[in-house]
């Protein structure tokens, strides 16, 4: 870390009167890391003047920098160190209630044409919303630091990596981004002139009077997410929570690189990596989609049921795709770490990720247990005694709220987890051989269907329905669409989105290998609210069925949907499924699918003549086939 010195340290003489105090600072600032892009290091000075933060840092991404942010954030309340003996080098962030999860509703894509963001994004004008960010960002950095963090997304030398750099005034969005992706120095390295770089400013918008005292978690009620999908460029204002300001991830990786990669001819999506090593010793990979909090992490480090069959992990959320040179498919985790949610991550559902917690890891929003541990439903059965929930006050289990916040995360190194893949890093991408889109559905749809080619893939994708989690704003259990689990996530018109993927399928398709395309849904419930499917390692069985059927061993029956696994051909040895469970898992309600055929059809008309014909092609034959049952 270059710590700048202070204006006020190398300030040659006070400022004249008239003279403009920001660019004294500039000058004072301007000590950048040797060899730094010239448009990093102008972009950054124009920054600080309307930022006007006391201190500009470079941030170099080593330990001692991290070293020192946690010392800092300790001292002033936002982090607590946790006990080293359960938990070494790990930390408790406490955030202001009022900032805790993504706040879509504040977030918006800024494209020259209202009809580029299309009918499922939040439209601003670019020049209203620089107005409007000018205005509100001017000073916002007042009496704090602006860290300057460079960072790549993907392995350092990947062709398919991009790079960007991120303003922020947040020392917890610092240490957090230095986790999540490659930053800091060599990142920087790799921007020289003619390589395209992002553009994040981020700040937490809470500037401090001269004198004034800080608080734990600085935010501001207002908040600005907002995307400029043309100039690649990204503000973000008022939070310090997630996705809205890690901008790597959500901002940067699916907005902005979903933009790029409709350009460029290829996909940034919402998925999880994996790769599988069947029986006979085949490695298989896959990329799976699933909304916000409907199962990626735990795909991702699924721990078999069934005997022959290895799990490892490549990524849990976002999936860079490009159709290679050999005409295959080939995918990189373009990060470097996991957000998780922790709610629900225990030993009988991912034991994975518990072990990959062991230490290095911050955790946000969880609860704290009285031996400097940290704790939070589902980790254990029950609750230890003695807990301080996730805003800080004492908790039993008769305080009727939960502990941990329900999108109370952790922040871990993939590296740390211990069923990461050999070729997790590989540079060139591993070639995917199954897409999986699913949802967190209680009716309709089945366990599994594979679908009967692409264009009837990318319907599936595009028809994407999940009942609301917490890992955003509004209410949860209220069933809404998702397509691709891109709703909150597409940079661009989400129909020219299909568009794309359908033209990039055409290309595969010409390259002899397209990946087979399948619908899953462990979310399936009965009349009783009960989940019919056990879930979690179970799932392993239907994975297997997937692959099989890739590997052209497996058996399936033609349904409405697309293909369904014949009961024999899915491996359910030691599984007590309750009599009639198996039938339940796959029945198809005409009329309930008549109905969603129609609410679909409602859904595609919206999009009006930016709707691809394929796809309205599925459709009809969609409701051909369920007419016909
Ligand atoms: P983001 O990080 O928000 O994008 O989400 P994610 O998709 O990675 O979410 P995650 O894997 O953390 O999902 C966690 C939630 O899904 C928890 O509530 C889990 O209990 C639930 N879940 C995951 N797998 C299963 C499953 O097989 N069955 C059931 N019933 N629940 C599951
Ligand atoms: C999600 O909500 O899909 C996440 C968490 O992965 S956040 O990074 O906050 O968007
Ligand atoms: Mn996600």
């Amino acid at each position: 870390m270059t710590a700048q010195p202070t204006a006020a340290e190398t300030a040659p003489s006070p400022a004249e009167p008239g003279e403009d105090l920001a660019s004294v600072h500039t000058s004072a600032w301007a000590l950048p890391p040797a060899g730094a892009d010239p448009r990093v290091v102008a972009w950054v000075e124009q920054l600080a003047h309307r930022l006007t933060p006391d201190t500009v840092v470079w941030c170099d991404g080593s330990q001692g920098e991290r070293d020192e942010l946690t010392r800092l954030m300790v001292e002033r309340g936002t982090l607590v160190q946790l006990n080293p003996e359960h938990r070494p080098y790990s930390f408790l962030a406490r955030s202001d209630p009022r900032d805790v999860a993504r706040v879509e509703s504040r977030t918006f894509i800024c494209s020259e044409r209202e009809e580029d963001a299309g009918p499922t994004n939040h439209w601003v004008a670019p020049e209203e919303m620089r107005r409007t960010l000018d205005e509100a960002s001017r000073g916002a950095m007042r009496g704090r630091t602006m860290y300057v963090v460079p960072f790549s997304m993907g392995p350092l030398d990947s062709p398919l990596a991009r790079r960007g750099v991120q303003v922020t005034d947040s020392p917890y969005v610092v240490v957090s981004m230095g986790i999540m992706t490659r930053m800091g120095h060599a990142a920087l390295e790799r921007i020289r002139p003619g390589t395209e770089w992002v553009r994040a400013v981020h700040t937490v918008g809470a500037p401090l009077a001269p004198g004034e005292a800080d608080v734990a978690w600085p935010c501001n009620e207002v908040k600005y997410i907002s995307h400029f999908p043309e100039t690649r460029e990204i503000v973000s204002f008022g939070s310090a929570y997630g996705g809205n300001a890690l901008l790597a991830k959500k901002a940067f990786a699916l907005r902005i690189a979903s933009a790029m990669a409709r350009d460029e001819g290829w996909l940034a999506e919402h998925m999880l990596l994996l790769k599988v090593t069947n029986p006979r010793g085949r490695v298989l990979h896959v990329a799976a989609a699933f909304p916000s909090a409907c199962g990626k992490t735990n795909l991702a480090m699924l721990k078999p049921t069934i005997p022959g069959w290895q799990v490892e992990t490549i990524g849990d959320d976002i999936a860079w795709l490009a159709p290679g040179a050999d005409g295959r498919l080939r995918a990189i985790n373009p990060e470097a770490g996991f957000f998780g949610v922790a709610p629900g991550t225990g030993a009988a559902t991912n034991q994975t990720a518990v072990d990959t917690l062991w230490g290095n890891t911050i955790f946000t929003n969880v609860a704290l247990r009285p031996d400097g541990d940290v704790w939070w439903e589902g980790l254990t059965e029950d609750a230890p005694e003695g807990l301080v929930d996730w805003r800080g006050e004492d908790w039993t289990p008769a305080s009727g709220t939960p502990a941990a916040h329900p999108n109370s995360r952790f922040t871990v190194a993939a590296s740390q987890c211990p069923t990461i893949a050999d070729d997790w890093e590989d540079p060139d991408g591993v070639v995917i051989d199954a897409i999986i889109f699913g949802g967190r559905r209680a009716t309709n749809v089945p366990l599994v269907v594979e679908a009967r080619d692409w264009e009837h893939g990318v319907l599936m994708g595009a028809t994407i329905s999940s009942e609301r989690t917490a890992a955003a704003e509004g209410t949860i259990g209220e069933l809404r669409r998702d397509p691709f689990a891109m709703q909150p996530f597409c940079g661009y018109n989400m129909a020219d989105h299909w568009a794309h993927w359908l033209e990039v399928g055409g290309r595969l398709r010409a390259g002899g290998h397209p990946p087979r395309v399948f619908q899953v849904n462990w979310f399936r419930k009965d009349e009783d609210g009960r989940y019919i499917w056990p879930g979690f390692g179970e799932n392993s069985r239907v994975l297997a069925w997937i692959l099989d059927r890739v590997d052209g061993r497996a058996t399936a029956a033609a349904s409405p949907l697309g293909w369904i696994p014949r009961r024999e051909s899915v491996d359910l040895d030691g599984l007590e499924l309750p009599e009639g469970d198996w039938e339940r898992l796959f029945e198809v309600d005409r009329g309930a699918w008549l109905d969603e055929v129609e609410d679909t059809a409602a859904f595609f008309a919206g999009f009006g003549d930016r709707m691809p014909a394929p796809l309205e092609r599925e459709l009809a034959q969609l409701r051909e086939r369920l007419e016909a049952l």
